[in-house]
C-alpha cells in the first residue's frame, strides 16, 4: 500500500498544458515523490488520458485531482479530491461532490478528500470557486482546524496557485492543525522557497515551474529529502 502521507514532495500536472515525453521522464526521474494529474480549466476525458498514458510505464504514485467529473479515471493510485473552505458557493464544497456520488461508482480505498484554502485571487481557482481570498491568518487557520477537528478532512491544503504565499499564513495554519497532513502549493521556484514552505507543511505542490524555460532543473532543486 502507498502511503501518501509520508510524501513530502508532489509535482503538479495540468492536463491542459502540453508537455514532452523526454519533459515527463526527467520530472518522474526528478525525485518528487508523486505526479498529481490536475488543473482547473479546459480539463477534458481526452487532455486527461493523453497524459495518464504519457505516465502509465513509470511506477511513480500518479494521483489525479478531479475539477470535474469529465477526467474521471480508475487506473490511478489516489483520487485526492478537493472541498473548497473558504468560499459561499457550497457546490465547491459539497454540490459536486453529491453529483460525482450519484452518477458514478466510486472506488473509495482511493479516495482522499482535501479541504482547500485558497488564497491567490488572480488564480483561476479563485475565480471559478468565487473563493473570498482577501481573510486574514487567523481566520485562515480556524478554517483549517474547523476541516482538521470537525470535518475530518485527512488533508488541508493552502493554495497559493501562480504566487508565493506567506509563510506567516503557513504558519498559523500549522499551528492549529491536529491530524491533517499540511499540503502547501503556490509559486514554489527555488530551493530557498521549498525549505521555507516545508518547514510548517507536510508536503510542498509544484506545478508552473515545470512549464517554465529550466524548470525541470530547477523542479530538482526544490526536492527536500
Ligand atoms: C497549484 O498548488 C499548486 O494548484 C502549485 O502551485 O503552480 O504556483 O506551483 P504553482
Amino acid at each position: 500500500m502507498i502511503d501518501w502521507r509520508k510524501w513530502r514532495h508532489v509535482t503538479k500536472l495540468d492536463p491542459d498544458k502540453p508537455i514532452t515525453p523526454k519533459d515527463v521522464a526527467a520530472i518522474v526521474d526528478s525525485g518528487t515523490d508523486a505526479i498529481m494529474l490536475s488543473g482547473t480549466q479546459n480539463i477534458t476525458r481526452e487532455n486527461v488520458a493523453s497524459l495518464a498514458d504519457m505516465l502509465k510505464d513509470y511506477d511513480i504514485p500518479k494521483v489525479l485531482e478531479p475539477s470535474n467529473t469529465d477526467g474521471l479515471r480508475d487506473d490511478m493510485d489516489f483520487l485526492f479530491v478537493p472541498s473548497v473552505l473558504n468560499t459561499d458557493v457550497a457546490f465547491w464544497f459539497m454540490g459536486a461532490h453529491r453529483m460525482w456520488v450519484q452518477n458514478f461508482r466510486i472506488d473509495w480505498e482511493k479516495v482522499v478528500p482535501e479541504a482547500y484554502i485558497v488564497l491567490n485571487p488572480k488564480s483561476a481557482v479563485a475565480r471559478v470557486t468565487k473563493a473570498k481570498t482577501d481573510i486574514l491568518p487567523g481566520e485562515a487557520a480556524a478554517y483549517a482546524e474547523c476541516a482538521d477537528r470537525f470535518f475530518h478532512f485527512p488533508i488541508v491544503y493552502v493554495e497559493y496557485s501562480g504566487t508565493y504565499g506567506d509563510p506567516a499564513v503557513v504558519k498559523a495554519i500549522r499551528e492549529r492543525l491536529h491530524s491533517s497532513i499540511l499540503y502547501y502549493g503556490g509559486g514554489i521556484n527555488s530551493r530557498e522557497r521549498a525549505l521555507e514552505m516545508s518547514r510548517y507543511a507536510n508536503t510542498i505542490v509544484v506545478g508552473n515551474l515545470v512549464y517554465e524555460p529550466g524548470g525541470i532543473e530547477k523542479l530538482k532543486e526544490t526536492i527536500i529529502k
